[in-house]
């Protein structure tokens, strides 16, 4: 099976990170191909950089159908639905997975993300997720996403001293990583401190391959349904737009 794993920010070595922790996980037979769009935010922190990242995220799965499923690298979960509609692939958020897999080992988790300007999307999304309950608190390092690319930062003893806090404060039983910047720092985060540190991208890997192998799709009735047509395309006088021909998710009859 191919899973394509897509960073929506611009970033190349974090695209890599995610790579390398994805392919450390997948089962054999399984390729990871890991993109990220040319353009957008070089990272994403909060509502703006979201916005800014999704033309470019949505462009990488409209434009090709030869994967299995995808993965969505960012903490945030950017474009989840919109990317479901268009593609009947699973397509699986970082966030989302960490979280039910969190959800499953333990009565209350805490998240330890990046700024606090990317913990309202991530507390937003926990409660459409049905989870806002399993989580004692989502916490912010304070650590810009791309320091964590800087092999000489301070990320990893300040994520380390905030997860002891979450222990302690929050009486937190695991820990989910907020940020796919983090991806490398879980194992030893998890034996340094000894409960569960969940880092998304390995926990999406894992079902999407799990999804795959059922013959599982997103449904296309009600809020997943195929895009009725390309509302950038030009509109034709009393017949609507031109549909896009041979578009994943082609035009819907109604
Ligand atoms: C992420 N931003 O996983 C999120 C983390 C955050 O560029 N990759 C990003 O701070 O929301």
């Amino acid at each position: 099976m191919r899973l394509l794993l897509i960073n929506p920010n611009t970033t190349a070595s974090m695209t890599e990170k995610a790579a390398a922790a994805a392919r450390r996980v997948a089962s054999p037979g399984t390729e990871i191909v890991a993109v990220n769009p040319e353009a957008g935010p070089a990272s994403i922190e909060g509502y703006y950089d979201e916005a800014m990242s999704l033309s470019g995220l949505l462009g990488l799965i409209a434009g090709r159908d030869d994967y299995d499923a995808v993965i969505i690298a960012c903490f945030d979960d950017t474009g989840l639905d919109a990317a479901r509609c268009l593609t009947d692939k699973p397509v699986i958020g970082i966030g989302e997975a960490a979280f039910h897999m969190a959800a499953m080992l333990s009565n209350s988790f805490s998240v330890v993300t990046t700024l606090g300007r990317s913990v309202p999307a991530i507390s937003h999304n926990l409660a459409r997720y049905g989870l806002a309950t399993r989580c004692a608190r989502v916490r912010a390092s304070e650590i810009p996403v791309l320091d964590l690319e800087d092999p000489l930062s301070d990320a990893c003893s300040r994520i380390g001293h905030e997860v002891a806090r979450a222990i302690l404060e929050d009486r937190a039983e695991a820990i989910v990583l907020g940020c796919a910047g983090m991806t490398d720092l879980a194992r030893a985060l998890s034996q340094e401190h000894g409960l569960p540190v969940l880092d998304g991208v390995v926990c999406a890997v894992a079902l999407a391959e799990g999804m795959v192998r059922l013959g599982l799709a997103t449904s296309r009735l009600g809020g997943y349904a195929p895009p009725r047509f390309d509302k950038s395309a030009p509109v034709r006088p009393g017949r609507g737009p031109a549909p896009e021909p041979g578009r994943a998710g082609s035009v819907s009859p109604d």
